[in-house]
């Protein structure tokens, strides 16, 4: 009576049982980082004084920062090579692609557990594997071979059944999934997709859909491992990867979705929230002056020779900017050898390279007040680089009618063949460096490359301010910003920190240096999003010491956890109400017990009670002040 979820975890599991809401322990067989975060990851990799890496398989990915426009990202990439070649991490170079899609073409195995320092690393559970996001000190840790703690999520059945229709795709179905569950209603849960539906979706496609299963907040994503992942791993070129793997068929879920894929229509998530999803319908005629393809969500072959079919012998309206970013070398070259990447240009597509790119904000922001429809997973507010744009994300059919038509619409009217899979891959993984593991490699700091930023243990008691005061579904990206000018700085806390909060309170960073940092309020799912531990490195640095949340976002919270900083939820979420800006809030620290509430005071005349959840191991880690801190005083212990 098993889910493959807990098939897989158990044949993972070190420690605790698995049982919904109680804390396990699991072993990690892979580990991918990217070049933004993939530097905190290596630098606190590297203070763990571990000879090499003790993963079966790790790969370090540069696919985020690669707009070149001063030292600080080239410098990132040359320490990310020599740290991988020291240590024995396989390092795929820029051009070779984004690291979700590579790792699905090349390293994803079915039955395998993955940690990513991104929180789109569930793409993988496309292949039957457990695939989960975390912050770069989570996936130091597991590369230095200690297991993955997490909370046992409760496993949430999606039902597929019947065929999708034509122009609509699997990025339909998880849109339909995220306006059933809403951006933090996947918080705490694996979501495990069966039904007979599934059999017409290919690995690529199921990838799209476990990409999006992020945006839900949920833990992760997972499909069988059957026919279908047997033809993807044959072609390419790893048959040998292929195990059968399946729920059994009495499984027991704790929830049950379904979705009938045959009344699917196309859907359009719209400003500012993957989970405020429309029929395209409703909104046809918006006029739309950008569209932008790619991303980890849809960038595979199969998804640009969709676009490219669509585009063929036409011509873009000449109000749209089309720009397309592909998911890797393997699908650059595929489409310019079978003539689909001349499609693409001729129909006056702009052609990026192989990364993130507009995805994360590395250029192609749009027009003042512009529509940009995307294909990507995310549209924060601000993290096109225009504030006052507005981000659509649609399926790449519907992406490429629209840029057609110069205003939203769906492709189920047009006539085109949707593209079966290849008969084969083209399989070249010149891009990837085999590490030499060598102890005399010399391991190259440029400029940009800070030391991970010192913290004290937790003090005995905290009275401070309150910095900020936020709302509900507060993401990542409000509370540090990507694109072009502040990504390069994340090798560089320092630095970075001055665009903390920058996009919502510009006055944050040097508030918290005049009251010397305090307390952060928030609402529900708080730091919603990326994995992107600098969400909590640049508060710890500006001496944020706890945050009171109504909830949070799991990899934020382990994050801020791991940072140190204590995070806290009211118990009645009313008290939220009470607390204004600049309060002096106290908290007896020596009070912090597992399973203990503590009482929080006002200087305003008022006390309140909040909870705390945290496990011992995690009273620990903030004891300690942050993870980094308790390997090294363990270390220290033993080498006595
Ligand atoms: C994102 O999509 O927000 C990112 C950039 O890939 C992040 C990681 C990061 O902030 O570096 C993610 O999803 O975790
Ligand atoms: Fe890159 Fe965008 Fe995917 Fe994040 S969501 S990994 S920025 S393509």
């Amino acid at each position: 009576m098993k889910t493959l979820a807990e098939k897989i975890l158990a044949a993972h599991c070190i420690a605790g049982e698995l049982k919904a809401g109680m804390p396990i322990e699991i072993k990690i067989d892979q580990t991918l980082t990217q070049d933004a975060t993939g530097t905190m990851a290596y630098l606190q990799f590297e203070a763990m004084g571990c000879e090499r890496v003790k993963t079966e398989c790790s790969v370090s990915y540069v696919d985020h920062n690669t707009l070149q426009n001063d030292f600080e990202n080239a410098d990132d990439h040359q320490y990310l090579r020599t740290v991988a070649d020291r240590y024995g991490i396989l390092f795929s170079r820029p051009g070779n692609g984004i690291c979700h899609q590579v790792q699905l073409e090349r390293f994803d195995k079915p039955g395998k557990t993955l940690l990513g320092s991104d929180s789109h690393t569930p793409t993988a559970g496309a292949m039957g594997m457990i695939a989960i996001g975390a912050g770069g000190l989570d996936v130091a840790c597991a590369m230095a071979g200690m297991p993955f703690s997490l909370t046992m999520p409760k496993i949430v059945n999606v039902r597929l059944i019947h065929r999708l229709p034509h122009g609509v795709g699997a990025k339909d179905i998880i849109l339909k999934v995220l306006s059933l569950m809403s951006v933090k209603g996947g918080v705490g849960k694996i979501l495990e997709y069966t039904g007979e539906g599934l059999l017409d979706l290919s690995v690529p496609e199921r990838s799209t859909i476990c990409n999006m299963g992020a945006e839900l907040g949920a833990t992760t994503s997972l499909f069988p491992s059957d026919e279908n992942t047997r033809e993807f791993l044959t072609k390419q070129g790893r048959a040998a990867d292929f195990i059968e793997l399946k729920p059994d068929a009495d499984a027991v879920y704790d929830e049950v979705i379904e979705i009938d894929c045959a009344a699917l229509k196309p859907l359009v998530a719209c400003p500012h929230s993957p989970d405020l999803v429309k029929p395209v319908e409703e909104l046809a005629g918006l006029k739309v002056d950008q569209v932008a393809i790619g991303s980890c969500t849809n960038s595979s072959f199969t998804d640009l020779l969709e676009v490219a079919r669509i585009l063929k012998g036409k011509t873009i309206h000449p109000e749209v900017s089309l720009v397309i970013s592909f998911g890797s070398k393997q699908v650059l070259r595929m489409l310019s050898r079978c003539g689909a990447l001349d499609d693409l240009i001729a129909a006056g597509a702009r052609v990026l390279e192989a990364t993130c790119g507009p995805c994360i904000g590395m250029g192609q922001s749009p027009q003042s007040n512009g529509v940009s429809l995307r294909t990507f997973n995310r549209n924060f507010y601000g993290r096109s680089g225009t504030l006052s744009a507005g981000i659509y994300l649609v399926s790449p059919a519907t992406a490429a009618a629209s840029a057609i038509a110069g205003v939203l619409c769906s492709a189920e009217t047009i006539d085109y063949a949707k593209p079966e899979m290849p008969d084969a891959y083209l399989i070249d993984d010149t891009m990837l460096i085999q590490p030499s593991c060598d102890p005399a490699v010399e391991i190259k700091r440029g400029p940009n490359i800070k030391p991970y930023p010192a913290k004290a243990p937790l003090a005995e008691t905290i009275e401070a301010q309150v910095m900020i005061k936020v709302g509900d579904n507060i993401t990542t990206d409000h509370i540090m910003p990507a694109g072009a000018k502040i990504l390069p700085y994340r090798s560089n806390i320092e630095k970075i920190s001055e665009f903390c909060y920058s996009q919502i309170d510009p006055q944050f960073h040097d508030r918290c240096l005049q009251y010397g940092g305090g307390w952060i309020i928030a609402g529900e799912n708080y730091g919603q999003g990326s994995s992107r531990e600098h969400a909590a490195l640049a508060p710890m640095y500006l001496k944020i010491q706890a945050v009171i949340a109504k909830s949070y976002a799991r990899i934020h919270r382990q994050n801020l956890i791991n940072a140190g900083i204590v995070p806290l939820v009211f118990e009645r979420p009313d008290d939220y109400e009470r607390i204004a800006m600049l309060d002096t809030l106290a908290l007896d620290c020596g009070k912090l017990a597992e399973g203990q509430p503590l009482t929080i005071t006002d200087a305003k005349g008022f006390s309140f009670t909040v909870q705390h959840h945290c496990t011992a191991r995690e009273l620990e880690i903030l004891r300690a002040g942050g993870l980094l801190n308790l390997i090294k005083n363990k270390n220290q212990k033993t080498e006595a």
